[in-house]
């Protein structure tokens, strides 16, 4: 049976991606070198051996690209801004190159009637910054709100949306704990209070965002995943409390006002003996300045289970379930879940998907088309359980998929492809996929004609 899904009227239909991840340009005009220049130009760090020097040459190319964001009708853009292109040094100095960039960037969207929602940071630290030591240090948080100063400053006549910090779970565990992410380092207390730095910077910057931005969205995104017990035993219940404590009400709790939950305080001190003598007076009410919007990017589930060998055996058989090439299960109804649970747990104001979608191998046919379906399928599904919340009262706002064009994968590098538009790495050249195709008529009458099975 076919059924028409219809958004609501003003849902904000968009596409994202990050500066470090697009723009190439990595020393031009100005620029200082960020903790993923010296990641990745790190023998061993990436999987293919690749940068971001010049990655989609999107800072060259930016007029075309927003051409073709005209073409798929977006009415919103979310991108990041390097911090080092506007302060080479992360502090200090400001390079106006860098931000005439962002400037005209800002103008080029509103001229097309799109809508700009700026990310001020996506992981690319000032590597100045780092050689202080980076997040672990509470001077970082000053920077960057120094940082969020000068660019709110300066754009924030025209920019109305305003997301501090990407997926701070990411910059502090991936960057301070594995250390499979810049700056490479693994240390779990570094990254614990990396965390609480990015937050707190959080809360600082978004106070004088609105202040330089009147009228201005402030929020922050985070990566959040719906953690699910593989079975009914105790214990696997207990698995999927401590890691839906580590991933989402780590940042979760403090953002809304509810502090850090002590459960995962004492599960820090007792798996990793870390603490949180960093948090001075006065921090958790400054990480809890009210926002008016979370982003929630969502990609997959996450199926936890007891390590015990003598553990029950999973009840939950993921073998039939499809796996992204990132190697993440699909699993839209998790989406769902989450935003049920943000909305009524939370009561959040409103709620953007700030990211969503999927990597697939994309291969080009003989006619030169790109038929990814599996990649369209993830989105349409993603979108019918964004939809459902939407019918259940939760306030979300828009969705921008994840991403617009195939792009720097952090430390898979180029083998990782998300676009909606495929890029040939080699010319430069940019082609709608199929998915491209179907989001851009999504775009247009607001919604699709949902196939119930398929
Ligand atoms: O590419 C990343 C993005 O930078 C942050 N969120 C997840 C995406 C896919 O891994």
């Amino acid at each position: 049976m076919n059924e028409m899904i219809t958004f609501p009227k003003d849902f904000l239909w968009g596409a994202a991606t990050s500066a470090y991840q697009i723009e190439g340009a990595w020393d031009e005009d100005g620029k200082g070198e960020s903790i993923w220049d010296r990641f990745s130009h790190t023998p061993g760090k990436i999987m293919d051996g690749s940068t971001g020097d010049v990655a989609c040459d999107h800072y060259h190319r930016w007029e075309q690209d927003l051409d073709l964001m005209q073409t798929l009708g977006l009415q919103a853009y979310r991108f990041s801004i390097s911090w080092p292109r506007i302060l080479p040094d992360g502090r200090g100095q400001v390079n106006q190159k860098g931000l005439d960039f962002y400037d005209r960037l800002v103008d080029g969207l509103l001229q097309r009637h799109i809508t700009p929602f700026v990310t001020l940071y996506h992981w690319d630290l000032p590597q100045r910054l780092q050689d202080e030591g980076g997040w672990p240090q509470r001077s970082a948080a000053e920077a960057f709100v120094h940082y969020a100063d000068v660019v709110s400053a300066r754009l924030g006549d025209r920019v109305k949306h305003w997301i501090t910090h990407n997926e701070p779970w990411v910059a502090a565990f991936l960057g301070y704990g594995m250390g499979v992410h810049a700056p490479g380092i693994q240390d779990f207390q570094l990254a614990v209070n990396a965390a609480h730095h990015l937050l707190l910077s959080h809360g600082w910057a978004t106070e004088v965002i609105r202040s330089n931005s009147p009228h201005a969205q402030v929020g922050i995104t985070l990566n959040l995943n719906d953690v699910v017990p593989a079975s009914p035993s105790a214990l696997d219940y207990a698995a999927a409390r401590e890691i839906d404590g580590f991933t989402n009400r780590w940042f979760l709790d403090p953002i809304f006002g509810r502090g850090y939950p002590p459960d995962v305080v004492a599960w820090f001190q007792r798996v990793h003996g870390a603490d949180l003598q960093c948090v001075q007076d006065g921090d958790m009410d400054i990480m809890a300045a009210p926002i008016d919007f979370l982003g929630h990017n969502y990609y997959t589930r996450t199926v936890a289970r007891d390590a015990a060998p003598e553990n029950a055996p999973r009840s939950i058989d993921t073998t039939d379930s499809e796996f992204t090439e990132m190697g993440w299960e699909v699993a839209p109804r998790s989406l769902f879940r989450m935003l049920i649970r943000l909305h009524y747990h939370y009561q959040i104001p409103h709620i953007y998907i700030t990211e969503n979608g999927a990597a697939f191998p994309d291969s080009i046919s003989e006619d030169g088309d790109i038929r990814d379906t599996r990649r369209l399928a993830y989105l349409q599904a993603h979108l019918q359980a964004a939809h459902d919340a939407i019918q259940c009262g939760v306030p979300l706002r828009g969705y921008f998929v994840w991403s617009l064009m195939d792009n720097f994968e952090w430390s898979f590098g180029y083998t990782k492809r998300f676009g909606i538009v495929y890029v040939d790495f080699d010319t430069q050249e940019r082609r709608l996929k199929q998915s491209g195709r179907w989001y851009r008529q999504v775009i247009a009458e607001n919604g699709f004609r949902f196939r119930n099975g398929s």
